[in-house]
């Protein structure tokens, strides 16, 4: 088993921390973001879209996409449960997942690749360049307030953010919002409970993955 990693680089962050939270130790190799290994022909091999993270299985499976990777963990390795204890849970760890991924990462993602300069031409990830468009700058923006917003709103009602136990939902809202600080973007002061939940699981050993 091999785990292609970018220790810069946010999607990866969340199989780090929840491999840390499982306690689970994979052989890694970095993949050079920067100077654009993902594209390199050795790479887009193992990996046609060209994206980190990325996990290679002993009998030459490859598997790409966050989810999926952590899911393979989860069946493997099932404490502790990160994907929800029973239906209701599980449920509720997915609904928050997701909007913690297309409502928080990707908000953050549309902002900071249509406005970093080194990004020019890659505005999407993947084997093909997209060109930058400067509205989803300010589009990106304005949902990264609104996700602020809903998790501060949500995080008045429970400790984490699916249930009373932590979850993947709360690992991938926690790394969209530490990207969003690369955007110079973090919760107001007076988002009390986003402010309180950030400084809770920003505690957790795993945090530093
Ligand atoms: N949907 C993928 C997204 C993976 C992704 O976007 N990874 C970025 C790093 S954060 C990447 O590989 N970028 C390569 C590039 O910019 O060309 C997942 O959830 O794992």
């Amino acid at each position: 088993v091999k785990f292609y990693d970018c220790s810069s680089a946010p999607s990866p962050r969340r199989v780090r921390i929840f491999l840390a939270e499982k306690g689970i130790a994979v052989p890694t190799e970095q993949v050079d973001l920067r100077n654009n290994q993902q594209l390199s022909a050795e790479f887009r091999a193992l990996n046609p879209q060209c994206t980190v993270p990325f996990l290679l299985l002993e009998d030459g499976t490859g598997i790409a996409e966050g989810d999926a990777i952590c899911r393979y963990f989860e069946e493997t390795h099932p404490e502790p449960p990160l994907f929800g204890r029973d239906a209701k849970e599980k449920a509720l760890v997915a609904m928050w997942e997701i909007r913690a991924m297309f409502d928080g990462f990707y908000a953050v993602a549309e902002a900071f690749r249509n406005r970093t300069p080194g990004l020019k031409n890659r505005a999407l990830t993947g084997p093909r360049d997209f060109e930058q468009i400067p509205a989803l700058v300010e589009r990106g923006l304005a949902r990264i307030g609104i996700f602020f917003a809903t998790l501060d709103e949500r995080l008045s009602e429970t400790k984490f953010l699916a249930s009373g136990h932590f979850s993947i939902a709360d690992i991938t809202a926690l790394v969209a919002v530490d990207f969003a600080a690369r955007l110079k973007l973090s919760p107001s002061g007076e988002q009390k409970n986003l402010t309180r939940w950030h400084a809770e699981v920003s505690a957790r050993p795993s945090a530093n993955a």
